[in-house]
C-alpha cells in the first residue's frame, strides 16, 4: 500500500527538452523552478500570492503523473488578475481573487466568481481562444454562511450570472472541481482551447446544471466529464466526482462507501464516454480530496485494492458539502490506450 507514497520529494524539471511539446502542469513538492520561462510548474502548498499554486495540503502521492504537453512557442504573459502561459492553439490560465476573511458569509462572493468569470471571458478574447475545456476552483471555507448565502451557493449565483451573460455564449460546459481552499478566497486554473468540450454526463447522476434548487438557486455550472484535444492528444477529463446519486449525497459519515460511490461514478463517466471499452485502471491519475486528513491511510488502501497501477495523489481540501468526505478526479489519454 505504501507504494505511492515512494518518491515524496520530486525535483524539479529539466529546462532542456529536445520534443516540441514541453510538460505545462506539473505539481510538484519541489520549489519553484525559476528556469522553466515557457512552462507552468504549479507547486503546491505554495505561498498564498502565488496563483500557480494548489492551496491545499499534500497527504500523501505523487503529483508527477498529472503533465500536460503543449506545443512551443509558449508565451507567459498577465491580462487583468489572470496569468497566463499560451501556446498555438491552448493555454493555462490562473487567477487568485484576495478576500480578507474567510468565515465571513456577508463576503460578496457571488460578485467574486461574477468578476472571476467575466474576467476569464474577456481572456479568451484576448487570447483567441474559443473554449474554456476544464477548471479548478479552490474557495475558502465553501460551506460557511446559511441557505442562499452560503459561499458556494453565492459563488453558484455569481458564475451562473456570468455565464448567463457571456457573449458568445459558451457553446459547452466544461468539466470542474471546486474544493476548499486554505487560502482565503478564489483561485482558479482553467485550460482555454481553440477546440470544444464534448461534455459527458453520468446516467447514475443528475447533471449538476440541473441540480433541483434546494442546493441553491443557481445551479453549479459544470460537466461530469469531458472529452478534450489538447496539442494533439485526446483526453477524457473527470470532473470532481462524490457520492452524488441522482442529486443526493450518500452514505454520510462511512468514508469507504463513498469511496466505493464514487468510484461507481467515475466509472459510469468512463464507461458513457468511451462505450465501455475502457474502465478506471486506465485513468493517468487519480486525485483525492479528503475532508479528514486522518482518512488517508484508509484511502490508500482502497486505492491499492480498486486501481494499484494508477498514479494518485491525496490532498486535503474540505468539500462543498459538508457531509462529502471524498471526492475524485482523475484523467485518461484516450489515444494511446490499445496501441
Ligand atoms: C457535485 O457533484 C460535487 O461547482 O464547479 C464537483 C465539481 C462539485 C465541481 C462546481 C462542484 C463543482 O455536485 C460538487
Amino acid at each position: 500500500m505504501h507504494r505511492i507514497l515512494r518518491g515524496r520529494y520530486h525535483a524539479p524539471m529539466s529546462a532542456t527538452n529536445s520534443f516540441d511539446t514541453v510538460r505545462f502542469w506539473r505539481p510538484s513538492l519541489g520549489e519553484p523552478n525559476t528556469l522553466l520561462a515557457d512552462a507552468v510548474c504549479i507547486r503546491y502548498r505554495a505561498d498564498a500570492t502565488d496563483p500557480w499554486t494548489f492551496p491545499t495540503p499534500w497527504l500523501a502521492g505523487s503529483f508527477d503523473a498529472e503533465t500536460w504537453h503543449l506545443p512551443s512557442p509558449v508565451e507567459a504573459g498577465q491580462f487583468g488578475r489572470w496569468s497566463y502561459r499560451h501556446a498555438p492553439g491552448i493555454a493555462m490560465a490562473a487567477l487568485h481573487a484576495a478576500e480578507a476573511g474567510d468565515e465571513d458569509p456577508s463576503a460578496p462572493v457571488a460578485a467574486v466568481g461574477r468578476d472571476a468569470y467575466r474576467e476569464l471571458f474577456r481572456l479568451q478574447k484576448q487570447l483567441g481562444l474559443a473554449h474554456v475545456v476544464r477548471i479548478w476552483h479552490w474557495l475558502s471555507a465553501p460551506t460557511a454562511g446559511e441557505g442562499e448565502t452560503e459561499r458556494y451557493r453565492q459563488f453558484c449565483r455569481g458564475r451562473a450570472e456570468a455565464l448567463d451573460n457571456a457573449i458568445p455564449a459558451w457553446p459547452n460546459l466544461p468539466p470542474a472541481t471546486l474544493v476548499a481552499g486554505s487560502v482565503p478566497g478564489l483561485r482558479m486554473h482553467v485550460i482555454l482551447s481553440d477546440s470544444p468540450v464534448e461534455p459527458v454526463e453520468n446516467p447514475r447522476q443528475i447533471s449538476a446544471y440541473r441540480y433541483p434548487p434546494r442546493y441553491g438557486q443557481r445551479a453549479p455550472a459544470f460537466a461530469r466529464g469531458g472529452r478534450v484535444q489538447l496539442a494533439g492528444h485526446q483526453y477524457l477529463m473527470i470532473s470532481g466526482t462524490a457520492s452524488i446519486v441522482g442529486h443526493e449525497s450518500l452514505h454520510a459519515g462511512d468514508l469507504a462507501a463513498q469511496f466505493d460511490e464514487a468510484f461507481c461514478n467515475i466509472t459510469a463517466v468512463i464507461d458513457t464516454a468511451c462505450n465501455g471499452k475502457a474502465s478506471p485502471a486506465d485513468l493517468e491519475c487519480i486525485k483525492v480530496y479528503l475532508h479528514n486528513p486522518e482518512s488517508a491511510e484508509a484511502v490508500l488502501v482502497l486505492l491499492s485494492q480498486r486501481l494499484p497501477h494508477v498514479p494518485a495523489v491525496l490532498v486535503h481540501a474540505p468539500l462543498c458539502r459538508h457531509e462529502l468526505l471524498l471526492e475524485l478526479e482523475g484523467q485518461m489519454r484516450l489515444d494511446h490506450r490499445n496501441n
